[in-house]
């Protein structure tokens, strides 16, 4: 079988506009996650104070993006429609910069916290 074509999408946005709720969503609809993982991170969510979060914790998967609601470290996870082979991508918050900053300092620049 032919390969499928390969797209990457980067979701840009403000801070809590949605970003990785909207991958989470998509791997949900498209089969990559099932609907007891996210009933999981429903009920997690709500016992921890961060009701509404369950399709971002399909992406937020580390324990300081889960307590703090926002996406810290870039990543990658895959979906497949019937044409294309998808890679989206949640690029490190502005979250992590010095207030005041519009670009990643060189320290910073690797995005640390996740491995693998
Ligand atoms: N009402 C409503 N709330 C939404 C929608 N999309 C996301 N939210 C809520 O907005 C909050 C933040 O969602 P996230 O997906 O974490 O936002 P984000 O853009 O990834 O945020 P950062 O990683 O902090 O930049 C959560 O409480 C979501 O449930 C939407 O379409 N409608
Ligand atoms: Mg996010």
């Amino acid at each position: 079988m032919a390969q499928k074509p390969h797209l990457n999408i980067v979701f840009i946005g403000h801070v809590d506009h949605g970003k990785s709720t909207t991958v989470g969503r998509l791997l949900l609809d498209t089969g990559y996650i099932r609907q007891e993982e996210i009933d999981k991170f429903r009920a997690e969510a709500e016992s921890k104070g961060k009701a509404t979060f369950e399709f971002a914790w399909v992406m937020d998967d580390l324990k300081e993006e889960r307590e703090r609601g926002v996406t810290i470290d870039i990543a990658h996870r895959r979906f497949d429609t019937q044409k294309y082979y998808f890679r989206p991508t949640l690029p490190c918050s502005s979250a992590r910069l010095p207030k005041g900053s519009r670009s990643r300092p060189a320290s910073t620049s690797s995005c640390p916290g996740r491995s693998a």
